[in-house]
């Protein structure tokens, strides 16, 4: 594992006792023989999966979404409804613009939500997404962003939504996803016509 990257180092040294723990217990989690209590006992209590179906509850609907300050995202090419073809698809965003620009992560606020047409033309909540973007994240951490043991992916610049590099990671908490809660397409989802929005 690459937690720590050349020229990441936290600027704090860490205290001569703990300098001589951590390498004990890099080692140990690279053989994955201990699963570091501590860190899941300081996790705040939202970070669970039901709490966050428990916190976007209210969002079951898009229009609670665009009450709740959230708004209709589109990507560089005007297009609502994201799919990439032989891998699935997300659906519709609507994302926050200060969440998006807070540059923090809360599980329970989540960046965008992600919905999708449900057979009888409604748009329906399926995932949530986090969204922060690389340099603000790296400017304060020394490690990529990581909620319920997921490390978020990072998105090249020359993404499809025009943004700069962020780091994302999506859960599917209100829609099955046979590929995977946290995967980012879901093979059960597809943009059926272009005016999808
Ligand atoms: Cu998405």
């Amino acid at each position: 594992m690459s937690c720590v990257r050349d020229g990441w180092m936290p600027q704090t040294k860490p205290r001569a006792g703990l300098r001589r723990i951590i390498p004990l217990a890099a080692a140990a989690l690279a053989l994955g023989v201990v699963s570091l209590p501590y860190a899941a006992a300081a996790a705040p209590a939202a970070e669970t999966l039901s709490n966050v179906r428990d916190a976007t509850a209210g969002y079951t609907d898009p229009a609670a979404a665009l009450a709740g300050g959230y708004e209709l995202f589109t990507d560089a090419a005007d297009l609502a409804c994201i799919e990439q073809p032989g891998m699935g698809g997300m659906g519709v965003h609507y994302r926050s613009p200060a969440r998006m620009q807070s540059g923090t992560l809360d599980p329970a606020r989540p960046q965008a939500l992600v919905y999708q047409r449900t057979s009888d033309g409604r748009l329906q909540l399926g995932a949530v997404e986090y969204v922060v973007f690389q340099a603000e994240w790296d400017a304060t951490h020394s490690t990529p962003p990581s909620l319920f043991g997921q490390d978020f992916m990072l998105m090249p610049a020359d993404n499809r939504f025009g943004l700069p590099q962020f780091y994302q990671l999506h859960a599917w908490i209100w829609r099955a996803n046979p590929s995977g809660v946290f995967n980012m397409w879901n093979p059960d989802v597809a943009c059926t016509s272009d005016s999808e929005q």
